[in-house]
């Protein structure tokens, strides 16, 4: 079962809680009216801003997709607007979420999912017209929820924990608006569902507290390692989710990272060393890839394992060169390192995945990315791999190799 029914998730309710109010059938069976093909059932929508391109809109929504599927689901129907702006209120117009409620019913699906991200008065209105039976998640949410459900180190379970607990505070409100109404006094009474309401902010506020300062102490025990790595050569992968950074660690060092064809694979990056024949050591670090639209939460939860990467004497960004958005990709990756501070480094471009890739098309990204700091690779395959290895050894000042043990 994927990670949309995932018990230990804040933003899933039991895939059984959308109760189906025609069905005759007891829970049991309802669960199989959400799930196709042992997956659930998921509507993806997105809303063209008019004067966006297309191709960056559709490559959004193929991305959703291909989001939907890394966290278990199965996309059964798109639904697509274009308006000039989002309506404040419900972000679709009222047109499109009449639309959007007869796909629901009719495919009894019961999760829906927003290219975009909702603000939290948007999400509940658009809960509100679906009859309030129907998850309503943005895709910060989702990605939160795949990162949930990779988490494998502690150090990682407390930044993606950080970074949901940080999206759910201003979603609180409104949660308990119904017993606001069912209790409530007059204006400014401070019915039962507020008291609930700052219940619950004491609480989040509270762990979200103890998370910061247990993410401080590991930052304080990586600082301390760190020291012990000075004076060693780094290198560190970047690059947007899925190009291939952890196959490269692999093709380079075996050191066995999973990779896999999802997005997201890993958050929990590794550092492993590379000898050189000569003797030198190299130290390669892999990172949590980038996709666009990716949740500032996320970013400053996982700011201080990449900002460790940023202090790496050569930031290699990966790139997955037989993909149709690589320049999107690209860009995607440079404005996050800008927006991190992680700039001024030197910098090698790795194309890879080059055995996709036909003469025609590695003729013209040649073409369009030359130049002795660009290098085409395939990981899977081991070309270039080793002509990226003398690369980075040209970069090597001998002065700065040391023999520590590490
Ligand atoms: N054909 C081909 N596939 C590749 C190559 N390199 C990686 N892949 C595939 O691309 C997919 C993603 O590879 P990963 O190494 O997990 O990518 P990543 O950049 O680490 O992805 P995240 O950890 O999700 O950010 C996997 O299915 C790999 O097998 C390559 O050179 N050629
Ligand atoms: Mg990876």
């Amino acid at each position: 079962m994927g990670v949309f029914a995932s018990e230990n998730n804040i933003f899933r309710k039991p895939i059984g809680h959308c109760k189906n109010r025609d069905s005759p059938y007891p829970r049991t069976k309802l669960e199989i009216v959400y799930m196709q093909n042992g997956k659930e059932k998921i509507i993806i929508v997105g809303l063209r801003i008019l004067g966006e391109s297309i191709e960056f809109y559709e490559e959004s929504m193929a991305e959703l997709g291909r989001l939907v599927e890394s966290a278990g689901g199965e996309v059964i129907a798109r639904l697509d607007q274009s308006r000039e702006k989002p309506v404040p209120a419900t972000f679709i117009g009222k047109g499109k979420l009449d639309e959007l409620k007869s796909i629901v019913e009719m495919e009894k699906c019961y999760s829906v999912i927003f290219d975009d991200d909702l603000k939290p008065n948007q999400k509940r209105n658009i809960e509100y017209a679906l009859g309030g039976e129907v998850k309503v998640i943005d895709r910060s949410g989702l990605i939160l929820d795949i990162f949930a459900s990779r988490a494998k180190t502690a150090e990682a379970k407390i930044q993606v924990e950080l970074a949901q607990l940080e999206y759910l505070r201003p979603r609180l409100t409104g949660m308990w608006e119904h017993l606001s109404r069912q209790y409530g006094g007059s204006i400014g009474a401070r019915g039962p569902g507020e008291k609930q309401l700052e219940t619950d902010r004491r609480v989040l506020d509270k762990r979200i507290s103890v998370l910061r300062r247990k993410l401080g102490q590991i930052e304080k025990q990586r600082r301390v390692r760190r020291q012990h790595r000075k004076g060693v050569f780094r290198v560190a992968l970047l690059g947007y989710t899925n190009a291939g950074k952890s196959t490269l660690l692999n093709a380079i060092t075996n050191a066995r990272a999973f990779a896999g064809n999802k997005l997201f694979a890993t958050l929990d990056p590794r550092t492993r060393v590379y000898r050189y024949t000569t003797g030198r050591k190299v130290l390669f670090t892999d990172t949590v890839g980038f996709i666009r639209k990716l949740p500032h939460h996320l970013v400053e939860s996982f700011r201080s394992t990449l900002a460790e990467a940023g202090e790496a004497d050569i930031i290699i960004i990966v790139a997955d060169a037989s993909h149709p958005a690589l320049r999107d990709h690209l860009e995607v990756v440079s404005a996050e390192l800008e927006r991190m501070e992680i700039d001024g480094r030197r910098r090698l471009l790795v194309l890879n995945k080059t055995d996709l890739i036909d003469d025609t098309a590695y003729a013209e990204l040649t073409r369009r990315y030359s130049g002795p700091e660009v290098v085409f690779v395939s990981a899977k395959i081991g070309t270039g791999i080793d002509r990226l290895l003398d690369k980075i050894l040209e970069y090597i000042p001998t002065l700065s190799v040391s023999e520590n043990p590490i």
